[in-house]
């Protein structure tokens, strides 16, 4: 029995739909991180990081978004969640989730909590601002890799399709342009809510409309 420990709307987000669109029996534990839950030593030994998620397997904790999807979609291949690996699709796929964790996501962590980003909190308004510029760019990027076809992880959707949905949901307060407003990334978000495992695990996260 999996684990997988969230707050409604962050990261647990891709894990969840993840483990809706597998069918596997699953638990989702919510994490109180307005009381700072996830920085009590009992969080902080399944993940040391004191950030979400975390999914439990059995005994054994994972954390890191990517990660976590990763196991998943190797534990569970017949959902075809990854091309097969060693293809040169997969390949692409990982490329694609690489990209999404390691820029996109890391952009948005300065978008998200600019305070920890400088030394005077005067500055924060100008990360948030600089991070909303950076991260145009990097749909900008996304954008294109849609053109011409459905899915960013393959023939199919898959977990890099749901860490995309996750990410242009993020960025759907931007002052400037949010990304669905983006011709492939808005259709793209479309076609994955319309999923009926992705709509559960909105609906289970309790997350209100527009989801994006
Ligand atoms: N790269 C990490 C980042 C995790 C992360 O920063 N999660 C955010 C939620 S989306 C979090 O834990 N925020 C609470 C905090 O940093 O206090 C992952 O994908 O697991």
């Amino acid at each position: 029995m999996y684990k997988l420990y969230g707050s409604p709307g962050m990261a647990n987000l891709a894990p969840h739909m993840a483990l809706e669109t597998i069918g596997v029996p699953y638990v989702m534990v919510w994490v109180d991180t307005a009381n700072q839950q996830h920085h009590q030593p009992e969080y902080l030994r399944l993940n040391p990081t004191g950030r979400l998620p975390t999914l439990v397997d059995g005994d054994q904790p994972i954390f890191e978004t990517a990660a976590i999807l990763l196991h998943l979609a190797d534990r569970h291949p017949q959902a075809g969640l990854l091309p097969p690996l060693g293809s040169i699709e997969r390949a692409r796929a990982c490329q694609w989730l690489i990209h999404l964790t390691n820029s996109v996501q890391v952009a948005f962590l300065a978008y998200y909590y600019p305070e920890r980003h400088v030394m005077d909190p005067a500055f924060a308004d100008s990360v948030k601002q600089a991070a909303e510029n950076r991260l145009n760019a990097l749909f900008d990027v996304v954008e294109k890799a849609l053109e011409g076809r459905e899915w960013l992880g393959g023939g199919g959707p898959g977990i890099v399709d749901f860490m995309l949905l996750m990410m242009v949901r993020w960025g759907r307060n931007f002052a400037g342009r949010p990304p669905r407003l983006l011709h492939h990334l808005g259709a793209h978000a479309a076609r994955t809510t319309a999923l009926p495992a992705v709509t559960r695990a909105f609906e289970q996260e309790g997350l209100g409309q527009p989801w994006y």
